[in-house]
């Protein structure tokens, strides 16, 4: 009889802490909540969004049972920008993370899969995760994360998520068959996936319609399903918490890859031309089955991630939402006209046109939301963090971008609030949405176009001349609506200086990484990676065994800057006691690299260093 007393004097003291007056809700009355982000879906691949190629049973029963969102926007055309967005309430004229960025200061990214990450959320970043951790959620991150990598300050535990699987990297998403995924800081290997590059030509002694020509580009491990599995176990373990589940699964990017069984639905049902690698990613016998299979399959998975939230007796009490990162994609294989993968909309992924950033969004809560319903309030991804506060009960946030939308899907439209405008910028490109305007421009130097998109939802007009006045309005609008980035900036020329400066710190991150490629490094810290630091500097720890690796970094870099084509500044070569430091030069870019002993490190015999400061136009990285 003891236990249950203390159960219910905690249970008593809780509330009192945390008011559970009326109107307040319980710890049992929170929903769950399940956000599913689909990666390059367009905004017609969808049944409920007019798809009639690809089949979407799943989804579409969902938005019967829920409201399905017709003016839904992401927050970039791009993937990792359209995470942060979704994960900060911050759209890109203030997020950190304004495009994908690979950190090339790192040295080869794309050829050394040693190196993963894309540029890292800072420490601190409050996101959605966190959020929800601090009302009481048990949360947890599944699918491609894209937002940092091992061990720097982006990774997803370290931004609030309790549990975190799948890749951390998107240029490892770029392969389903993957050698290993990440578990909360672990790296799990996949050994019956065997390593292959997700981007190759189809080889030209090969035959293209031999089925077996393609086994080369699949594993026996479908990364998906591993995420579906593991949203599954994460659903029946939680039955009794509050929790967040995020899934940003990885489909249907490409490579087109798809397993057997569910190709084999679609194999005979379209004029199919074996695909064989020319514009990206992996060759496929039949890339459109294939495209279609990817979502096929994922709509499978996804009624398996819902009938856990059944089988754990909680599906009355969550709230599913589904949506899309950024439009379509053009390339790997893929065939958006065939599909009509935009539903109509002008662009496709990578422009700030409605094809590149109008998404899906469908949205089931249970006694919350009408079945079946239809809205076209404009909503974005900055809008989750305000919208999941409201229906957790959490803090709301702060100085952020967003507002919540559950007013729209309670039924209470007049009490919704609307957003004045809507900014992206990308690439150098901008766009500002206004009622029913919609001013963008592509390039920075390029003049706004200006489209109505009531009259012209499919921007084929542009009618910038008709109307100075608003494009003078929307002018200033964009100036208003972003801070300046350092390392996305918008100037071409300040994005030029930065990319060569990035390339040069490449040049030495892998020069060391050649160098030390024989010597037992316990650890290393290439490219300043973790704190984005304007200088690209390598921290060695080596084994104690190792012999002294001055002489042998030096060379080596010597030699890597030499065939890159750089000239070596001789004047500048100095040498001191257990170091050296040299410079070069190529165009208006110059790299002053030292390497050697810290100062004053006589403990640690086994600890080098080297640094490079390199600086375009007379201008270091800091300085802009
Ligand atoms: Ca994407």
């Amino acid at each position: 009889m003891r236990g249950p007393t203390i159960v219910l004097v905690v249970a008593a003291v809780t509330c009192g802490l945390l008011a559970c007056g009326p109107g307040a809700a319980s710890v049992s009355e929170r929903p769950n909540i399940v956000l599913i982000v689909a990666d390059d879906l367009g905004y017609g691949e969808l049944g409920s969004y007019g798809q009639e190629k690809i089949r979407t049973p799943v989804l579409d029963r969902l938005a019967e049972q829920g409201m399905r969102f017709t003016r839904h926007y992401s927050g970039s055309p791009v993937c990792a920008p359209s995470r942060a967005t979704l994960l900060t309430g911050l759209h890109t004229g203030h997020a950190v993370v304004r495009d994908n960025d690979e950190m090339v200061e790192r040295g080869a990214v794309w050829a050394d899969t040693l190196i993963e990450g894309n540029h890292p959320l800072p420490q601190g970043t409050y996101t959605l995760g966190r959020m929800l951790q601090d009302a009481g959620y048990v949360t947890a991150a599944i699918g491609k994360w894209g937002l940092g990598g091992p061990g720097d300050s982006g990774e997803p535990n370290l931004q609030g998520f309790d549990h975190w699987y799948g890749y951390m990297c998107q240029r490892e998403a770029h392969n389903y068959y993957p050698t290993h995924l990440w578990r909360n800081g672990v790296r799990e290997a996949l050994p019956d996936n065997p390593r292959f590059s997700a981007h190759q030509r189809f080889p030209a002694d090969a035959d293209p319609t031999d089925p077996q020509s393609y086994e080369r580009y699949a594993g026996d491990t479908y990364s998906m399903d591993l995420m579906v599995d593991d949203a599954v176990r994460f659903v029946l373990s939680h039955a009794d918490d509050p929790f967040f589940l995020y899934l940003p699964f990885p489909v249907p990017h490409v490579a087109l890859q798809v397993p057997e069984e569910s190709l084999a639905a679609y194999v005979d049902e379209f004029d199919d031309t074996p695909y064989l690698g020319d514009r990206g990613y992996l060759p496929h016998r039949a890339p459109r089955a294939a495209y279609a299979a990817m979502i096929t399959h994922m709509d499978a998975g996804i009624g398996r991630v819902l009938g856990a939230l059944e089988d754990a007796g909680v599906a009355g009490n969550t709230v599913v939402l589904f949506t899309s990162d950024n439009g379509p994609t053009f390339n790997g294989g893929t065939d958006s006209e065939f599909f009509a993968s935009t539903g109509g909309l002008r662009g496709l992924k990578t422009t700030l046109y409605e094809g590149g950033i109008r998404v899906p969004l469908i949205v089931r809560w249970p006694g919350q939301v009408a079945p079946g319903s239809v809205t076209d309030h404009v909503s974005a991804f900055w809008d989750y963090l305000a919208t999941l506060a409201d229906i957790a009960n959490a803090e709301p946030p702060r100085d952020t971008d967003g507002l919540s939308i559950v007013p729209v899907l309670t039924g209470s439209v007049a009490a919704q609030p609307r957003h004045e405008l809507l900014y992206w910028e990308y690439h150098g490109g901008q766009a500002v949405l206004s009622g029913d305007w919609k001013a963008v421009r592509q390039r920075p130097e390029a003049s706004l176009q200006l489209f109505d998109l009531r009259r012209d939802p499919a921007e084929a007009v542009d009618v910038a001349a008709e109307h100075p006045d608003v494009i003078a309005r929307l002018t200033a609008d964009m100036q208003r609506s972003r801070t300046p980035s350092a390392w996305f900036p918008l100037d071409p020329e300040a994005a030029a200086r930065l990319g060569r400066v990035r390339s040069a710190c490449g040049v030495v991150s892998a020069a060391v990484r050649r160098a030390t490629s024989a010597v037992p490094v316990t650890t290393a810290d290439p490219g300043g990676a973790g704190a984005l630091a304007p200088r690209c500097t390598v921290d060695l720890r080596l084994a104690a065994t190792a012999p002294s690796p001055s002489a042998a970094l030096g060379r080596a870099i010597r030699d890597l800057f030499a065939e890159r084509g750089w000239s070596e500044d001789l004047g500048a070569a100095a040498d001191g006691p257990g170091t050296t430091a040299f410079a070069f030069e190529k165009d208006d870019v110059r790299c002053v690299v030292g390497a050697g002993r810290p100062d004053g490190d006589i403990v640690e015999e086994t600890h080098y260093y080297v640094e490079a400061e390199c600086s375009a136009a007379g201008q270091s990285v800091a300085e802009w």
